[in-house]
């Protein structure tokens, strides 16, 4: 069977991991004997956006609707566009339109990489994020009034739909019912936000009532974010709306010692659309263009999309491949953000290598 996948690499290091999330997905497909065929956007990106005066064309939705799964790299690129531009004009496009209303994103700390948190070791940490992906605080639902006059007033609405959350809860129980530790977190602030987040909290007390085998804390989110440094080892399951998701899924992998080998899976979980798959960093201007920046979160989430796509020992080849290479530790292959001094190249290339045999 065919899987389609459609390539979008955006801006920044997006263009320069991608090719390598590629090298891997098409070694594991050798060796899996796995019929994967890709097809490369150019749209998404903010160079498009300056030849078009938008980042996606206005058939994308029916361009994209087709394939098996959207592999991306990463959109932003403040100095040509502004990001709230670039962010609303693809990334959150796709979210929406194709309803991925799950944003899954694992921390691990993986063998051969320091934690910045003293004493940290591979086994320690290991959750996974589940963050809420349609709705919440990423509304765009707000305006402006009397703009640039002494009376500017600026609001924006958080929206919670009693489906949005419950969908969101009901992944996360089910995600932390096959965990050994069985335990999830909720990320809250009821006590600041009044209303929309003693709903969330409403509804996980209810949702929990259908999962009485599934330990549940909460934590309002600025004692969370103090407590994925201190104890990030108390963690199992953490599940969140848009914006604590997002804020807690960039802290919980800098914690394992670098942004740079997150994955994430943007999910459309009754597969009625296709899901996306894109490293949880952005484009990184201040490093783009060097060679330099780390493939492993690209090519972890080219692993998530294999197991999304019923290929999980092919995916679960790929984490493997990862952790063979960094625990090897080899400098000349490794990017700097990991200690070594390679090239996003080398790094991508031993990764493939070690799929291979
Ligand atoms: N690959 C992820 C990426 O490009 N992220 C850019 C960004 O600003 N994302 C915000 C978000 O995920 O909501």
């Amino acid at each position: 069977m065919t899987h389609r996948i459609a390539i979008i690499a955006g801006d920044g290091i997006g263009t320069e991991v991608m090719p390598e999330g590629i090298r891997a997905l098409e070694a594991t497909a050798k060796r899996f004997n796995l019929d994967l065929e890709f097809t490369t956007f150019e749209f998404g990106s903010c160079d498009y956006y300056l030849e078009h005066g938008k980042m996606l064309p206005d058939d994308w939705f029916e361009q994209l609707k087709g394939f098996d799964a959207l592999f991306y790299g990463a959109v932003g690129w403040p100095d040509k566009v502004p990001d709230h531009i670039s962010l609303w004009g693809s990334l959150l496009q796709f979210r929406r339109r194709f309803d991925q209303y799950i944003n899954l994103r694992p921390c691990k700390l993986m063998p051969g990489i320091k934690s910045p948190l003293a004493g940290r070791k591979p086994g320690d940490i290991d959750f996974y994020v589940v963050r809420e992906n349609t709705e919440g605080e990423y509304s765009s639902v707000g305006g402006k009034m009397f703009e640039g006059t002494d009376r500017e007033v600026v609001i924006q609405d958080t929206v919670m739909t009693r489906t949005g959350v419950d969908r969101v809860l009901k992944y996360a129980f089910e995600l932390a019912q096959t965990r050994p530790r069985k335990k999830l977190t909720s990320a809250t602030k009821s006590n600041g936000i009044s209303i929309t987040m003693p709903y969330w909290d409403e509804r996980v007390v209810e949702m929990a009532k259908g999962y009485p085998e599934i330990a549940v804390d909460k934590f309002h989110i600025d004692i969370l974010t103090a407590n994925f440094v201190l104890h990030p080892d108390w963690f199992d399951v953490v599940v969140g709306s848009n914006l604590f998701g997002d804020i807690l899924s960039d802290l919980g992998p800098a914690c394992t010692g670098t942004i740079g080998i997150a994955p994430s899976a943007n999910i459309n979980p009754e597969g009625n659309f296709p899901s996306l798959f894109e490293p949880v960093h952005g484009s990184a201007p201040d490093i783009a263009g060097k060679g330099i920046a780390n493939p492993i979160g690209q090519i972890w989430s080219g692993a998530m999309m294999l197991e999304h796509l019923g290929y999980k020992e092919a995916g679960d080849a790929i984490v493997t491949a990862i952790e063979e290479v960094l625990s090897e530790g080899d400098a000349t292959v490794l990017t700097r953000d990991v200690g070594g001094e390679g090239t996003t190249a080398s790094l991508g290339k031993a990764i493939a290598n070690a799929i291979s045999h």
